[in-house]
């Protein structure tokens, strides 16, 4: 889904993609329209750059960034657009993600990051998070992340099976 897109997907590697996958695989389940780039900090700075810098004329709403490690891309990006962010952690092999949330959770007062949990549960709610954001002025999305909401709930079994 790449025309006129509201969300922003973006991560440090094509290796965080199947975690952001998971985010873009939410907003296509609730028809919000998204793109999906490969912009890291510390290896293509000027598409940061270039990115952070044109959000808001582009028309995006809501930009979830993902990296793992040194992951400076959330914060980054959050210091070059007002755009919200939503940082992911991606989840590491030698420190499991605790570096990737520490890199991204401890922002300073003025440049906040919406941070969300290690890995595959944190890059779904991200999505959740970014189609919440919309719904707030989109009855349409809204009705069907409530949908969505129930649909969850209702798929829990009361006892264990
Ligand atoms: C970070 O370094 C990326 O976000 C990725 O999570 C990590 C490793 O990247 P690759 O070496 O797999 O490209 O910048």
């Amino acid at each position: 889904m790449t025309s006129s897109p509201t969300v922003g997907i973006i991560m440090g590697s094509t290796s965080d993609w199947p975690t952001m996958k998971l985010a873009a695989d939410i907003l296509e389940e609730l028809g919000v329209s998204y793109e999906a780039r490969i912009v890291s900090a510390h290896r293509t700075p000027d598409r940061l750059w270039e990115y952070g810098t044109t959000a808001v004329d582009r028309g995006l709403k809501v930009i979830i960034a993902g990296a793992g490690g040194a992951a400076h891309l959330p914060g980054m990006m959050a210091s070059k657009t007002r755009v919200p962010v939503v940082g992911v952690p991606v989840q590491t092999k030698a420190l499991s993600g605790v570096d990737s949330l520490y890199s991204i959770v401890q922002m300073p007062r003025g440049f906040p990051v919406a941070t969300m949990a290690i890995g595959a549960a944190g890059a779904a709610n991200a999505g959740l998070m970014a189609a919440g954001i919309l719904a707030v002025s989109d009855p349409d999305l809204a009705a069907r992340l409530d949908t969505w909401r129930a649909d969850l709930a209702a798929s829990i079994p009361e006892v264990p099976e």
